[in-house]
């Protein structure tokens, strides 16, 4: 296929309701529509990178820059046989993975599009539908927070992950657990401790959690190792695996035992389903993240998590659990087994919804301006 004309649009999502996590509290959730035209087809890809370097070093202003003045310009009007043919493309510019990992979801969209193939079956996916749970983020007290978990397993969700930080981590924890002995739980402090500060969270490891993400700083590789050393529950590792190269250091180095997949964090779906791969084949649980994403990303964490190593509840909630309206015509709905359907149309299976998009969009690029 020939690249025609890429267009990215900054999108500024409302959220239903404020989401706090150990490096901030947000409102809205900001992103990067991309769309891909070719071929008389279009396919839409989703950059990750939040608003505020709360999570990770990218940001919107980050992603929009690199892809404006580097990535688009190369990729403008190139040929591609394989959507994993950007990789090779966009490997002399360091680092910024999800401005790289936005446009590589859209030529999978395209791609799909063009071979009348749904993602999950280009990935070669096991699974029709998904067990999914939802990230529930600090609430204003432990008490109104087991209200929170309540409502949601109300409504169906059978996973349940808390996140924490310094001082909302244990009590908080303890009174969730308490309300719901048997429920799955699990939590995440966002790299908000260090190996020092972290043996408060040592009572955790009675609590029966399926699991503890991210504890310590992304670069403390090896301090994970050491506090993995002192503790029974698994460590996941989610801001830490930027690779597959990562990922096979760091269980090398046992500095955790599950590993917490995003696509946009390794740098685009390729690199996650070699990360997948590879962990399938050592028998380490997996699991699909989530950045709050749109519809858009939302399909192609679904397609992801199809695949046979997703072995742990995803991180993909019904799209009622971010936002009133979306920005595509579907909506995911949570069915009565805590899971979501995984999108079967070719490409992502999504269609954008422009007049949402009308409503949320703060800035707009074309490559159409590009003089060559
Ligand atoms: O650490 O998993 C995280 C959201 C934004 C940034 C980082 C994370 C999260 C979540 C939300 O936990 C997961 C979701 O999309 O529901
Ligand atoms: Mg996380």
């Amino acid at each position: 296929m020939k690249i025609d004309e890429i267009e990215m649009m900054h999108l500024r999502m409302p959220l239903r309701s404020p989401f706090e996590t150990s490096f901030g509290r947000s409102v809205t959730r900001d992103c990067i529509l991309l769309v891909v035209k070719a071929d008389g087809l279009e396919g839409y890809g989703e950059c990750v990178a939040d608003w505020e370097p709360g999570y990770c070093s990218e940001t919107v202003g980050t992603s929009w820059h690199i892809l404006q003045e580097f990535i688009l310009p190369q990729v403008h009007q190139a040929e591609f046989v394989h959507p994993s043919d950007l990789r090779e493309k966009v490997q002399w510019i360091r680092g910024h993975r999800m401005a790289k990992a936005g446009l590589e979801m859209a030529l999978w969209d395209l791609y799909g599009k063009q071979n009348q193939r749904s993602l999950k079956e280009l990935f070669g996916g096991t699974r029709s539908k998904v067990e999914v749970g939802v990230s529930v983020g600090v609430q204003e007290s432990p008490t109104k927070l087991v209200e929170v978990v309540e409502d949601y397993l109300r409504q169906g969700y059978q996973r349940i992950k808390l996140k924490i930080k310094p001082c909302r981590d244990v009590e908080d924890v303890k009174a969730v657990r308490k309300a719901f002995p048997d429920l799955r739980l699990q939590v995440d402090a966002n790299s908000a401790y260090t190996l020092e500060t972290a043996s408060v969270l040592f009572p955790l490891d009675d609590l029966n959690l399926l699991l503890i993400e991210q504890p310590l700083d992304e670069e403390d590789l090896w301090d994970h190792h050491l506090l993995q050393k002192q503790l029974k529950t698994p460590i996941c590792l989610d801001e830490s695996i930027l690779s597959l190269r990562h990922a096979q250091q760091a269980l090398e180095m046992q500095a955790c035992r599950i590993i917490n997949i995003k696509a946009g964090r390794v740098g685009g779906l390729t690199e996650a389903i070699a990360i997948h791969d590879h962990c399938l084949s050592g028998g380490v649980p997996v699991w699909c993240g989530g950045m709050l994403e749109t519809g858009v990303g939302r399909a192609s964490n679904l397609a992801l998590a199809s695949l046979a190593g997703f072995t742990l509840p995803g991180d993909i909630s019904a799209t009622d659990r971010y936002y009133e309206e979306d920005i595509t015509q579907e909506r995911f709905v949570l069915n009565a087994d805590s899971t979501i359907d995984v999108p079967t149309r070719p490409g992502l299976g999504v269609t954008l919804d422009l007049r949402v998009i009308e409503k949320v969009r703060m800035g707009i690029f074309s490559t159409r301006n590009l003089v060559k």
